[in-house]
Order: structure tokens, then C-alpha cells, then sequence
């Protein structure tokens, strides 16, 4: 039994950062980082069942087209995705009442429409992209054991290639589902390798008034070529959404609007209408 201590739960039975209960979410879920996102989505849908909020974790059910979607804010970064995705689990895979973890799994699909940098001039500002892996540079998923889904042989190329210091940890690489992958791709999305950092400034190579521990990172991340994959962009969710999914069994894909250009040093001038086509674009796919 999962002690109360672990699992904890709200009075009414709710998972206790989320404040759902298993009947509120479908098994098709939408994650943002922006509260303000998940309305942005579920205008278009045809029916609203169910919305509520607890701190930036915004969640609202509905159907678009007789599909049943839920579109939840995960906030900002990987510490928030380690919430999200276990709460999420526990509401399909453990028995709130028993407290035990359920026989038949049940796997969720999760996609990420996301905004981000990219680091490469050949994607400029307002284009998609979808993740092929995540290289989380975080460290949030090394709590876990994840030698069983991780890429060992490309993040010891990266390691390599970028002179790594291993006292920020070691950068672990995981790839998106291959179904979903499937069911989304077009010749409108790049596809590459998204870079997880664990905050915004320097984790991302951005100097204010701090020195950074390697002003070269984001030129070396650039140049870095593991077969045909490159690293086409830099954001904050998508390798911790690929490794706790690929853990617990659920299947992810990580798209990506972006919005600024680092490589340029360019910023879309209308960033909502780039999200907005990749909102129209996903929920097109996965009605289909
Ligand atoms: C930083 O401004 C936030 O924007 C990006 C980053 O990943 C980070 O969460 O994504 P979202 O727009 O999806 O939040």
C-alpha cells in the first residue's frame, strides 16, 4: 500500500497538486506551460465537461470533433513536469481507494504544444518542431532509474562533443513515441532533438549580470550531430515529459512553436499566431 505521506490526496479524493479525479481526464491529453493556453485550445472544442485550477496546473476536458481531449498547464519546467506526470499516472494506474498500483495499465497519450528557441538559422522564427528525442540537461530524471529507456550512446557522444562538466550532472537523452510520431508528422514539422534545460537564463546560456559556467554551450550544442539529428531547439519540459512517460509506460511527443530565433538573436513578431497554427495543425491530427 502507498503510504498517504506519498501519495496524498485532497479531501474530496483528489491527486493533490492537480485536484482531479480519475474520471475527469481522457485518455488524450494536451499539455501547455501557459495557464492561459488551455483556453486557447479548448475554444475550438464542441463541449466542455469539466475545468478547474490549482496553482498553474489549469485542467479542462471536452471533445473536439467526438474526440475526448484534456488540456492541462504543466508551468514552467522539468520539477513541474515530475508533478504532472505522476499525479497523472496515479489517476490511470493506481487505486486511489486500495492505494495500490493497478494490474492492467492503462497508457496515456501526451502531447506537448509547447514555445521555444531555436538554435539553428535553417529553422527560423514561427516554424514547428517536433522532437524526435529529448536531451534533458536538467537532471530531474536522474532520480529515477533510467538506464532502460535512456540513450547511453548519445549522451556520451554529447558529453563529449560539448566537454561536459559532469558536476552539473549528466545530460540523459530519451526519444518520443513512435506512434504518436507517426499520427502527427507532415513536411510542415522539423524534426530534431529538443534541449531540456532547468531554467531560463544561464541553464540556457543567457548572460545578465551572472557569468555562466560555458559561454559556448549553445554554439556547441548547435554544431552537435549524433546520425542525422541535430539539436533544433532550446526549451524546459520536453526530455522530462519523454523520460517519466517512457517510465510509466505512456506514450509523448513533444511539438514546438518557435519563437525566437537564438542563433539569429530574432523574435517572431506575432508569436501567438505561430502557437495558434500549431494548436489548429495538432487538434486537426489528432481528431483524425
Ligand atoms: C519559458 O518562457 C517557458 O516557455 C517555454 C519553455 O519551455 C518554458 O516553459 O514553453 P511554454 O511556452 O510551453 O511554457
Amino acid at each position: 500500500m502507498i503510504q498517504s505521506s506519498e501519495l496524498i490526496l485532497n479531501p474530496d479524493g483528489s491527486v493533490y497538486h492537480l485536484n482531479l479525479k480519475p474520471e475527469h481526464i481522457a485518455h488524450d491529453i494536451i499539455f501547455v506551460g501557459d495557464q492561459n493556453r488551455v483556453e486557447k485550445i479548448t475554444q475550438y472544442f464542441d463541449s466542455i465537461e469539466f475545468s478547474t485550477q490549482k496553482r498553474e496546473f489549469k485542467t479542462q476536458t471536452g471533445i473536439f470533433k467526438g474526440k475526448r481531449i484534456t488540456v492541462m498547464s504543466t508551468g514552467i519546467g522539468p520539477d513541474n513536469i515530475d508533478i504532472v506526470i505522476n499525479e497523472l499516472d496515479a489517476l490511470v494506474n493506481i487505486d486511489l481507494k486500495t492505494r495500490q498500483p493497478k494490474e492492467n495499465l492503462t497508457s496515456l497519450n501526451i502531447i506537448r504544444i509547447g514555445t521555444s528557441g531555436s538554435l539553428q538559422a535553417g529553422i527560423p522564427v514561427d516554424s514547428f518542431v517536433m522532437s524526435k528525442f529529448g536531451l534533458g540537461l536538467d537532471n530531474m530524471l536522474r532520480s529515477y532509474l533510467i538506464d532502460e529507456v535512456s540513450n547511453l550512446e548519445m549522451e556520451d557522444a554529447f558529453v563529449k562533443h560539448t566537454n561536459w562538466d559532469l558536476r552539473k550532472g549528466k545530460p540523459y537523452v530519451i526519444s518520443c513515441s513512435s506512434s504518436l510520431e507517426k499520427m502527427i508528422e507532415s513536411d510542415k514539422m522539423h524534426k530534431g532533438i529538443t534541449a531540456t534545460a532547468g531554467g531560463f537564463y544561464g541553464p540556457q546560456g543567457r548572460v545578465l549580470r551572472l557569468n555562466i559556467q560555458d559561454e559556448a554551450l549553445n554554439s556547441k550544442m548547435d554544431n552537435f550531430k549524433f546520425g542525422d539529428n541535430q539539436i533544433t531547439n532550446l526549451e524546459m519540459e520536453t526530455a522530462a515529459i519523454y523520460g517519466l512517460s517512457a517510465l510509466l509506460g505512456h506514450n509523448a511527443l513533444s511539438l514546438n512553436a518557435i519563437i525566437a530565433n537564438r542563433a539569429s538573436g530574432t523574435f517572431s513578431d506575432d508569436p501567438y499566431k505561430a502557437v495558434d497554427e500549431l494548436i489548429a495543425y495538432t487538434l486537426e491530427k489528432l481528431s483524425k
